[in-house]
């Protein structure tokens, strides 16, 4: 079994959710906040068999668009050697596949 954890951008989250349900793929879907933007983003937790975790990261792929942000001067942590108006593409999705020892539901 594998964790598939998914972070996306806040405007892709109810579409990705319906596709989950749509596919029969159970997530978890947590509220974070990216570290250097400082926006807020999605989460995804989901659990699934190794020969399905392809088919999750499809569907993942297919609802997530890439975007352009500008870095405001105010979020950018001091000591950063950076032009205050950069223009930085976020996503479409960041994505973990990790291995998981053990799966128990009570
Ligand atoms: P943030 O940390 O807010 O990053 C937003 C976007 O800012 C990133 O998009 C990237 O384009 C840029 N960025 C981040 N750190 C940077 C840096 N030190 N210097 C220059 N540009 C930087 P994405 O790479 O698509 O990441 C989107 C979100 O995914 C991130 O939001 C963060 O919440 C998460 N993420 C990305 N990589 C991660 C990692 N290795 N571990 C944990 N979370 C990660």
């Amino acid at each position: 079994m594998k964790l598939v954890i998914a972070i996306v951008q806040r405007e892709d989250t109810n579409k990705l959710q319906h596709a989950f349900i749509e596919n029969n793929i159970r997530a978890t879907k947590l509220s974070t906040t990216g570290g250097f933007l400082s926006q807020g983003n999605t989460t995804f937790l989901i659990g699934t068999p190794d020969d399905e975790v392809n088919e999750v990261l499809d569907v993942i792929k297919k609802q997530s668009k890439a975007r352009e942000e500008l870095v405001q001067p105010n979020l950018i942590p001091t000591g950063m050697e950076l032009n205050p108006s950069v223009k930085v593409t976020v996503g479409g999705a960041t994505c973990f596949v990790v291995n998981v020892d053990e799966f128990k539901r009570f």
